[in-house]
Formats: structure tokens, C-alpha cells, sequence
């Protein structure tokens, strides 16, 4: 793929700094996304590379919105460090992204169609589910419907991400009794020979969307995925693998309720419902904003990373 000018070093230092964020920071993050990618901390200076946009490539990239809360945008956007506008539109060439874009109206919709039919190929982000019941008429942007606008973007796209559990799997939209006939990425386009890495989680991790992008930029492939197309590397384990409170699970220590002595001695969620043995995704470890996660802060695992969790896995609170 042919890619966007590759700016200047220099200028990405600037934009950081303006952010308050200084080298040493941005390294340290680099650092995180390569342990979490489990390439080891000496895989962080290709980490900066691929995000200051000095890796050669800077992919064009495509960001769909369909049904979905955008939770998963906020969470790039609300991450702490090293910010969405520096990291991404560096390491990437965002040419469509209906929530950040300064575009409106048929300003964004040649954008779209400049990106698609452009030489330079593009790779398609997309957030949320797709509405397919009656021809998809319960999602549309621009009298366009998701569902054509998805299909004529993503069978052209070099490769495809689904970010977010509702673009992965159908996520809220999808549970029972699914009016809209929402579907994840890979269930809607099956016959259309379309096949997205998916990134779920409710919301994801920003960690792993940019660890698939650094993926996809240094290596110039796909990442090994399980059989539900997730990268292995982000989703290879389970939570109740990774989770601290195992020891307790593994001695029988289960907290009677939230609020209860055992609860804050850290005791295991279990029997309050936790989806831990059953989820896959790597929240123990990377956490998020490098701060906390769900079972560290004293709430089960509702199972976000899973097909169709908000059928499977409710009640969410047991006990
Ligand atoms: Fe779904 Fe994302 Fe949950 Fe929300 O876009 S994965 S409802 S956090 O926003 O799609
Ligand atoms: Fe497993 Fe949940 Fe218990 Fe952690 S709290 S050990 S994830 S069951
Ligand atoms: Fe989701 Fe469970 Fe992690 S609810 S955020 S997969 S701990």
C-alpha cells in the first residue's frame, strides 16, 4: 500500500509536548503497548515508531459509525495518555471519522467517497453493530443506510477492524429480542467475502485497537487470532487466568456480597456473578488507563468481550 507523507519527527514532539506529555511518557506508554502486544519492553522503540508516524507507512484509515453508544470512541478519546489526535493521527492517516471530523454534510460524504475510490487503498475501522432487518432501514446516515454504506466500504478496504463488541458481535443491539436485526461485522458480511480482526470489549481496551494498528503497520499483516477472529495476543487468556483474586478462588474464598469485609480483602466475585472463567480479554493485566479494571475495583466481569453477553451472561449481579 502507498501511503500519506510521513511527517516530521519534530512535530510530533511539539503536538505531544503541547498535551503535556513529554518523551518520556510517550515512551512509557510505548512500552505498555508492547508488553501488552507480547513483544517485551524491547519492542517499544518500533512502538514509537509505528505511532509518531516515522515507520515508513501511514495508513489511510476509515472510521464507520453504526448502532452503538460510542463508548468505544470515548475511550480512545478519554484515555490519559498519550491522546487520540496525536497518537492515531500520527501513526495513521484518518481521512473519515464522523466524530472528530471537521466535515459536515456532503463535505463528509465526498470524503468518504474520496477515501473509498482513492488509489492509495484505506484500512476500515468500525464502531458499533449493523442493523440489518428490513434492508437496514433502522440505521441510517445520510438516507444512506449502515448496512449499504458498511458493505460498499468494507469490501474494498485492505483489511478491516471491527472495535468494539457491537461491530464484533452485535453487542446490545443484538440482544433478544434484536427488533433492528443487528449484527457484528463478520455474522453480516459473511457472503460478501468480508472478514474483520475483531477488537471487542464493552467498551475495548484503546490499548489493543492500537496494538493491532502498531500490529498491522510493523508487521504488515494480521495478528493471530482466535476462532472469533480476536487477536490472540490481546485475547489469548481468560480474565479468571489473569485476576488477582485467584488465589482466593483457588482456596474457596468467596465474598458473601459487595459490600462485605471479604469483598475489600480482595476475595473472589464469584458467587456475585463474575463472568471471569468464561471471558477472554486482557483487562488484569493492561488495565485501563494503566489505572484499574472491573474485578480490581470490586465489580464482577460482566463477560463484555463475549458474543452475545447481554444474553448469556445476565443476571450480572448475583447473590
Ligand atoms: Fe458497543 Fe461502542 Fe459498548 Fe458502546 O461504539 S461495545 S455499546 S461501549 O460504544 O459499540
Ligand atoms: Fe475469577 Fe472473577 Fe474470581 Fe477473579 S473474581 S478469580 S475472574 S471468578
Ligand atoms: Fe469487560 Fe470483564 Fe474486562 S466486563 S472490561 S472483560 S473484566
Amino acid at each position: 500500500m502507498r501511503s500519506a507523507t510521513v511527517p516530521a519527527r519534530d512535530d510530533f514532539e511539539k503536538r505531544l509536548a503541547a498535551k503535556g506529555i513529554g518523551r518520556r511518557q510517550f515512551l512509557k506508554y510505548c512500552t505498555a503497548v508492547a508488553v501488552a502486544m507480547g513483544m517485551g519492553p524491547a519492542f517499544a522503540p518500533k512502538v514509537a515508531q509505528a505511532l509518531s508516524g516515522q515507520a515508513g507507512k501511514r495508513p489511510n484509515v476509515v472510521y464507520l459509525h453504526n448502532a452503538e453508544c460510542t463508548g468505544c470512541s470515548e475511550a480512545i478519546l478519554r484515555a490519559t495518555d498519550p491522546y487520540i489526535d496525536v497518537l492515531l493521527l500520527s501513526a495513521v492517516n484518518m481521512v473519515y471519522q464522523e466524530t472528530i471530523m471537521a466535515a459536515a454534510g456532503e463535505a463528509a460524504e465526498k470524503a468518504l467517497e474520496d477515501a473509498v475510490h482513492g488509489p492509495d487503498g484505506f484500512v476500515a475501522i468500525v464502531e458499533g453493530a449493523i442493523p440489518t432487518a428490513e434492508n437496514g432501514i433502522y440505521g441510517k446516515v445520510s438516507n444512506h443506510t449502515m448496512l449499504d454504506t458498511s458493505r460498499k466500504v468494507l469490501s474494498k478496504a485492505q483489511a478491516v477492524i471491527a472495535y468494539g463488541t457491537c461491530a464484533a458481535f452485535g453487542g446490545i443491539q443484538a440482544a433478544a429480542p434484536n427488533p433492528t436485526g443487528a449484527k457484528g461485522v463478520n455474522d453480516c458480511f459473511r457472503k460478501d467475502n468480508i472478514k474483520a480482526i475483531n477488537v471487542p470489549g464493552c467498551p475495548p481496551n484503546p490499548i489493543n485497537i492500537v496494538g493491532t494498528i502498531v500490529h498491522y503497520i510493523t508487521k504488515g499483516t494480521a495478528p493471530e487470532m482466535d476462532e472469533l477472529m480476536r487477536p490472540l495476543m490481546f485475547f489469548g487468556k481468560s480474565v479468571h487466568e489473569q485476576c488477582e483474586r485467584l488465589p482466593h478462588f483457588k482456596s474457596n474464598r468467596f465474598a458473601p456480597s459487595f459490600d462485605s469485609d471479604e469483598a475489600r480483602q480482595g476475595w473472589c466475585l464469584y458467587h456475585l456473578g463474575c463472568q471471569g472463567p468464561s471471558t477472554y480479554n486482557n483487562c488484569p493485566k493492561v488495565l485501563f488507563n494503566g489505572t484499574n479494571w472491573p474485578v480490581g475495583a470490586g465489580h464482577p466481569c460482566i463477560g463484555c468481550s463475549e458474543p452475545e453477553f447481554w444474553d448469556r451472561m445476565t443476571p450480572f449481579y448475583r447473590g
